[in-house]
């Protein structure tokens, strides 16, 4: 299996609920090394640029508001089969759908406060982390 990255973004509620040594730790535990980590807080215009995907829909301003609310810590991750894996530790995109055990079914509130961003794909996956990390910034 290939070598992948992902970007993982600790969200504003798992940092107002002060989860993220556990969410980083249950991520580690899993074997995902740590190429680069940052704390930050988002502007409008990058959470909109982040998520232009999804311009459009129902959810995008009430995501983008979510997203500039707070303290956002990107971590840009790397592992075997990365994408997959890693997905299947974050669990479904709303709570009441993931699984028993991962991490969104442990932590998160709903479908817009679910704790944790994780890339749906190889391509996004490099280009999320290189959104966020220059490369002297990933170790
Ligand atoms: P995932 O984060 O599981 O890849 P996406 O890419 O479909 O999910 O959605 C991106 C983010 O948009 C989600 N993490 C979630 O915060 C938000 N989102 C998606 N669908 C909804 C929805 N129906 N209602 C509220 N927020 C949503």
């Amino acid at each position: 299996m290939a070598i992948e990255r992902t970007l993982c973004i600790l969200k504003p509620d798992c940092v107002k609920k002060n989860l993220q040594g556990e969410v980083l730790s249950r991520i580690q535990k899993a074997g995902f090394k740590i190429l680069g980590f940052k704390q930050i807080r988002l502007s409008k215009e990058e959470a909109q640029e982040f998520y232009a995907v999804h311009k459009g829909r129902p959810f995008y301003d009430g995501l983008v508001e979510f997203m500039t609310s707070g303290q956002c810590v990107p971590v840009a991750l790397e592992k075997e089969n990365a994408i997959s894996d890693y997905r299947e530790l974050i669990g479904a995109t709303d709570p009441k759908d993931a699984k028993e055990g991962t991490i969104r079914k442990l932590f998160a509130d709903n479908k817009g406060e679910n704790i944790v961003h994780g890339s749906d794909s190889v391509e996004n996956g490099v280009r999320e982390v290189n959104y966020f990390f220059n490369a002297s910034e990933l170790i």
